[in-house]
């Protein structure tokens, strides 16, 4: 069996191939471009590939890639329609964005940003004792990311509901489903954290009319995709005093360009997309126990289906 690994962004695509042969001794794992004869890979470990991969691999039988997002996989030219993609389901990135949200929304409730600032002041000031009533979290999106945020918050007792398209249940939360029940999810939340995938669907989804949706006072959380995100209307809700802030970590394009307004704003927290990274181990051994379970003839989980885009 042979595996290649290719990616044109990640930093250190050797370490990859190295935890890759050491899950899997029993596979011949190759790095793209290293010179050896092509075409004869089985399985592709991906992360923002080269376009001609799958000319040059023709014999793919399936393609795994390194997150939970495969948007920019689905935009590849030349994907080949009947490949099996399979998405990471949680290569410790669910944990790392709880953290990640939980931080802006602890932060935004307990207004520690004012405390910096009364220290910078010398001011010994107490504020208002947090009302968790009027801090309710809505997390868009029930996937393994989406459920971990929002189990994070309500084990702090923030009031916190979860919307899908489909409505699934999270454990210790409220749950919404579909266009009927987004405007009584957006009704009831503070602050809105958006763990969705990037379809066709959910594209814009954090937009003037569900900002305008939202309890007064607002606050913003994209851990997702930048493409969510219609960034003008970001600007003019926060310009109007309709949010409050934003804590964003992903864009379109990335890097967010230099001298973008995002940058010098106070009240955007931008964070380089680090909110959720695939930890190695953990996402090498989930690979390599998929592989082995399709040599089986298992079926696995994971794998992106082509019509919802996810
Ligand atoms: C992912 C990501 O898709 O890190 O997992 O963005």
């Amino acid at each position: 069996m042979e595996i290649v690994f290719a990616s044109e962004q990640e930093a250190d695509p050797q370490s990859w191939v190295a935890a890759l042969r050491d899950a899997m001794p029993e596979a011949q794992v190759r790095l793209w471009g290293d010179g050896q004869p092509e075409g004869r890979a089985d399985f592709a470990v991906v992360w923002a590939p080269p376009a001609d991969l799958f000319a040059r691999e023709p014999r793919l039988r399936a393609l795994f890639n390194l997150g939970a997002g495969v948007d920019a996989l689905l935009r590849l030219p030349g994907l080949p329609q009947d490949l099996p993609l399979v998405r990471l389901e949680d290569g410790g990135m669910a944990v790392q964005m709880a953290e990640y949200a939980l931080y802006h929304v602890l932060r935004e409730s307990r207004d520690f940003g004012r405390y910096e600032r009364q220290q910078a002041a010398g001011l010994w000031q107490p504020l208002d004792d947090i009302d968790r009533d009027a801090w309710t979290v809505g997390v868009l999106g029930a996937g393994a990311m989406g459920a971990r945020v929002a189990q994070a918050c309500a084990a702090l007792e923030y009031p916190t509901a979860v919307w899908s398209r489909s409505g699934r249940a999270v454990p210790g939360t409220e749950s919404f489903g579909g266009e009927s029940g987004l405007a009584a999810f957006l009704a009831r939340t503070r602050v809105l954290v958006n763990a969705l995938p990037l379809t066709d669907a959910t594209r814009g989804i954090l937009c003037r009319r569900t900002f305008d949706q939202l309890r007064p006072d607002a606050v913003v959380i994209n851990i997702a995709r930048g493409g969510h995100l219609v960034e003008a209307d970001l600007l003019a809700a926060l310009n109007d005093g309709r949010l409050r802030a934003a804590a964003l970590d992903v864009f379109e394009p990335e890097p967010l360009p230099p001298g973008h307004p995002f940058w010098a704003d106070a009240r955007i927290r931008v964070t380089p997309h680090i909110a959720g990274a695939s930890l190695m181990d953990r996402t090498v051994r989930q690979i390599a126990d998929k592989i082995r379970a399709l040599g089986r003839g298992e079926p696995i989980t994971g794998v992106v289906d082509r019509e919802r885009q996810y």
